[in-house]
């Protein structure tokens, strides 16, 4: 009996342990902790994992700091990003690219990305989101 009791409490706990786990990005790109993610907010967090991407300084997402994002399918996301189609990714088109995705994940146009938004893409794999696993 007391087994199983503290089988059903490791288990709620490391259930929580990863929903935490997976807020985590939201909760770091929500600056203002209001519980949802304005276009401001979201702006400013692809930045930072841009700059953190960037380890050669040069303003770019080249193909060899694109592979260092966790899961991310490099030749897709040059293709949908790389407006100017040089190889790589200037922080001019990855913030265009963040702003349209801002509406796509904002399912119901209240211009904020709620948790549960953030949850949906992130399910979807959704490359821009897939930046902030870091
Ligand atoms: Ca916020
Ligand atoms: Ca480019
Ligand atoms: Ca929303």
């Amino acid at each position: 009996m007391i087994k199983q009791f503290i089988m059903a409490i490791a288990i709620i706990f490391i259930t929580a342990l990863f929903a935490f786990a997976a807020d985590d990005d939201f909760s770091r790109a929500d600056k203002n902790k209001d519980n949802e993610i304005s276009k401001p907010e979201y702006l400013d967090a692809v930045t930072v994992a841009f700059d953190k991407y960037d380890k050669n300084k040069d303003s770019f997402l080249a193909r060899n700091e694109l592979r260092n994002i966790y899961k991310i399918d490099v030749e897709k996301f040059i293709k949908e990003t790389d407006k100017d189609n040089d190889g790589k990714i200037s922080k001019r088109e990855i913030l265009e690219a963040a702003e349209k995705r801002f509406s796509t994940l904002d399912k119901n146009k209240d211009d904020f990305i709620s948790r549960k938004e953030w949850l949906d893409g992130r399910k979807q794999n959704d490359p821009m989101l897939v930046l902030f696993r870091f």
